[in-house]
Protein backbone atom coordinates (compact mmCIF):
# COMPACT_ATOMS: atom_id res chain seq x y z
CA UNK A 1 0.00 0.00 0.00
CA UNK A 2 1.53 3.74 -0.51
CA UNK A 3 1.98 6.39 1.49
CA UNK A 4 -0.44 9.38 0.12
CA UNK A 5 -1.87 12.22 1.33
CA UNK A 6 -5.31 13.32 1.46
CA UNK A 7 -7.52 16.20 1.44
CA UNK A 8 -10.41 16.16 4.79
CA UNK A 9 -12.06 18.98 5.14
CA UNK A 10 -15.19 20.10 8.11
CA UNK A 11 -17.44 21.48 6.41
CA UNK A 12 -19.59 24.61 7.90
CA UNK A 13 -22.07 22.63 9.30
CA UNK A 14 -19.43 20.37 11.23
CA UNK A 15 -17.74 23.61 12.51
CA UNK A 16 -20.77 24.91 13.72
CA UNK A 17 -21.46 21.56 15.54
CA UNK A 18 -18.12 21.83 17.00
CA UNK A 19 -17.11 18.27 15.47
CA UNK A 20 -13.90 19.29 14.35
CA UNK A 21 -11.54 18.06 17.42
CA UNK A 22 -13.61 14.89 16.80
CA UNK A 23 -12.52 14.37 13.01
CA UNK A 24 -9.14 15.43 14.15
CA UNK A 25 -8.97 12.59 16.81
CA UNK A 26 -10.06 10.13 14.63
CA UNK A 27 -7.36 10.62 12.16
CA UNK A 28 -5.00 11.09 14.57
CA UNK A 29 -6.02 7.79 16.40
CA UNK A 30 -5.79 6.18 13.78
CA UNK A 31 -2.13 6.81 13.26
CA UNK A 32 -2.54 9.23 10.14
CA UNK A 33 -0.01 11.79 10.11
CA UNK A 34 -0.84 15.35 9.89
CA UNK A 35 0.78 17.72 7.53
CA UNK A 36 -1.64 21.11 7.19
CA UNK A 37 -4.24 22.60 9.35
CA UNK A 38 -6.38 25.88 8.42
CA UNK A 39 -9.44 27.17 9.49
CA UNK A 40 -10.85 30.00 6.71
CA UNK A 41 -13.85 31.26 5.10
CA UNK A 42 -13.62 30.41 1.58
CA UNK A 43 -14.77 32.13 -1.49
CA UNK A 44 -17.65 31.04 -3.67
CA UNK A 45 -14.70 31.15 -7.07
CA UNK A 46 -12.80 28.95 -4.52
CA UNK A 47 -15.46 26.28 -3.64
CA UNK A 48 -16.63 26.26 -7.31
CA UNK A 49 -12.98 24.87 -8.11
CA UNK A 50 -13.04 22.88 -5.78
CA UNK A 51 -16.45 21.21 -6.34
CA UNK A 52 -16.09 21.90 -10.28
CA UNK A 53 -16.92 18.01 -11.25
CA UNK A 54 -20.27 18.71 -9.91
CA UNK A 55 -21.23 21.99 -11.54
CA UNK A 56 -23.63 20.53 -13.70
CA UNK A 57 -25.52 18.66 -10.96
CA UNK A 58 -29.21 20.22 -9.93
CA UNK A 59 -27.62 20.32 -6.17
CA UNK A 60 -24.67 22.73 -7.23
CA UNK A 61 -26.00 25.69 -6.09
CA UNK A 62 -27.26 24.78 -2.85
CA UNK A 63 -24.03 23.07 -2.07
CA UNK A 64 -22.12 26.14 -2.61
CA UNK A 65 -24.62 28.19 -0.56
CA UNK A 66 -24.16 25.85 2.37
CA UNK A 67 -20.12 25.71 2.02
CA UNK A 68 -20.11 29.35 2.28
CA UNK A 69 -22.36 29.60 5.29
CA UNK A 70 -19.63 29.62 7.66
CA UNK A 71 -15.73 28.89 8.07
CA UNK A 72 -14.03 25.58 6.78
CA UNK A 73 -11.24 23.66 8.41
CA UNK A 74 -9.08 22.16 6.11
CA UNK A 75 -5.89 19.63 7.01
CA UNK A 76 -4.26 17.63 5.23
CA UNK A 77 -3.24 13.97 6.42
CA UNK A 78 -0.38 11.65 5.02
CA UNK A 79 0.61 7.38 5.47
CA UNK A 80 -0.69 4.24 4.52
CA UNK A 81 -3.23 4.19 1.81
CA UNK A 82 -4.81 7.73 3.37
CA UNK A 83 -6.91 8.65 0.12
CA UNK A 84 -9.55 5.12 0.09
CA UNK A 85 -9.26 4.76 4.11
CA UNK A 86 -10.01 8.19 4.43
CA UNK A 87 -13.22 8.12 2.49
CA UNK A 88 -14.06 4.82 4.59
CA UNK A 89 -13.64 6.49 8.03
CA UNK A 90 -15.84 9.39 6.68
CA UNK A 91 -18.54 7.13 5.11
CA UNK A 92 -21.01 7.48 2.26
CA UNK A 93 -22.01 10.73 0.53
CA UNK A 94 -25.62 10.37 2.12
CA UNK A 95 -25.41 9.55 5.95
CA UNK A 96 -27.94 7.32 5.74
CA UNK A 97 -26.11 4.74 3.84
CA UNK A 98 -23.56 5.10 5.96
CA UNK A 99 -22.59 2.53 8.65
CA UNK A 100 -22.48 3.65 12.88
CA UNK A 101 -18.72 4.46 13.59
CA UNK A 102 -17.81 6.27 10.47
CA UNK A 103 -17.55 9.97 11.00
CA UNK A 104 -21.11 10.50 8.56
CA UNK A 105 -22.48 7.41 10.36
CA UNK A 106 -22.32 9.04 13.93
CA UNK A 107 -22.86 12.06 13.24
CA UNK A 108 -25.48 13.28 10.75
CA UNK A 109 -28.24 12.32 8.36
CA UNK A 110 -28.96 14.82 5.77
CA UNK A 111 -26.75 14.47 2.31
CA UNK A 112 -26.40 18.15 2.33
CA UNK A 113 -25.43 18.59 5.99
CA UNK A 114 -22.70 15.81 5.40
CA UNK A 115 -20.33 17.89 8.01
CA UNK A 116 -17.05 17.07 6.19
CA UNK A 117 -15.53 16.11 3.05
CA UNK A 118 -12.44 13.65 1.61
CA UNK A 119 -10.80 13.28 -1.37
CA UNK A 120 -11.63 10.84 -3.70
CA UNK A 121 -8.50 9.65 -5.56
CA UNK A 122 -4.82 9.88 -4.96
CA UNK A 123 -5.14 12.41 -8.69
CA UNK A 124 -7.89 14.70 -6.76
CA UNK A 125 -6.05 15.02 -3.22
CA UNK A 126 -3.27 16.44 -5.08
CA UNK A 127 -5.37 18.80 -7.22
CA UNK A 128 -7.55 20.00 -3.57
CA UNK A 129 -4.15 20.07 -1.57
CA UNK A 130 -2.62 22.32 -3.89
CA UNK A 131 -5.82 24.51 -4.17
CA UNK A 132 -6.33 24.47 -0.71
CA UNK A 133 -2.80 24.91 0.46
CA UNK A 134 -1.01 27.00 -2.40
CA UNK A 135 1.55 27.89 0.04
CA UNK A 136 2.38 23.55 0.51
CA UNK A 137 2.56 21.99 3.17
CA UNK A 138 5.02 20.55 5.97
CA UNK A 139 7.26 17.93 5.04
CA UNK A 140 8.70 15.89 8.55
CA UNK A 141 9.05 12.53 9.80
CA UNK A 142 7.57 10.88 12.63
CA UNK A 143 9.63 8.54 14.86
CA UNK A 144 9.47 5.64 12.35
CA UNK A 145 9.82 2.60 15.63
CA UNK A 146 7.08 4.13 17.04
CA UNK A 147 4.74 4.71 14.15
CA UNK A 148 5.50 1.85 11.41
CA UNK A 149 5.72 -1.17 11.44
CA UNK A 150 8.98 -2.20 9.86
CA UNK A 151 10.29 -5.90 9.02
CA UNK A 152 13.44 -5.99 9.00
P1 LIG B 1 -18.57 13.12 -1.45
O1 LIG B 1 -18.61 14.35 -0.58
O2 LIG B 1 -18.94 11.89 -0.68
O3 LIG B 1 -17.28 12.98 -2.20
P2 LIG B 1 -19.73 14.02 -3.96
O4 LIG B 1 -18.34 14.46 -4.32
O5 LIG B 1 -20.45 13.17 -4.93
O6 LIG B 1 -19.74 13.26 -2.55
O7 LIG B 1 -20.63 15.30 -3.69
C1 LIG B 1 -20.11 16.39 -2.97
C2 LIG B 1 -21.13 16.86 -1.99
O8 LIG B 1 -22.30 17.29 -2.67
C3 LIG B 1 -21.61 15.80 -1.01
O9 LIG B 1 -20.75 15.63 0.10
C4 LIG B 1 -22.94 16.35 -0.60
C5 LIG B 1 -23.44 17.01 -1.88
N1 LIG B 1 -24.32 16.09 -2.59
C6 LIG B 1 -23.96 14.99 -3.30
N2 LIG B 1 -25.01 14.36 -3.81
C7 LIG B 1 -26.09 15.09 -3.42
C8 LIG B 1 -27.48 14.96 -3.62
N3 LIG B 1 -28.00 13.96 -4.34
N4 LIG B 1 -28.29 15.89 -3.05
C9 LIG B 1 -27.78 16.91 -2.33
N5 LIG B 1 -26.48 17.09 -2.09
C10 LIG B 1 -25.64 16.18 -2.64
MG1 LIG C 1 -16.44 14.13 -3.68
Amino acid sequence: LNMERTYIMVKPDGVERGLVGEIIKRFENRGYQLLALQLLTPTKEHLEQHYADLKAKPFFPGLIQYMLSGPVVGMVWAGKDAVKTGRKMLGETNPLASAPGTIRGDYCIEVGRNICHGSDSVESAEKEIALWFPQGVADYQRNKSLTQLIYE
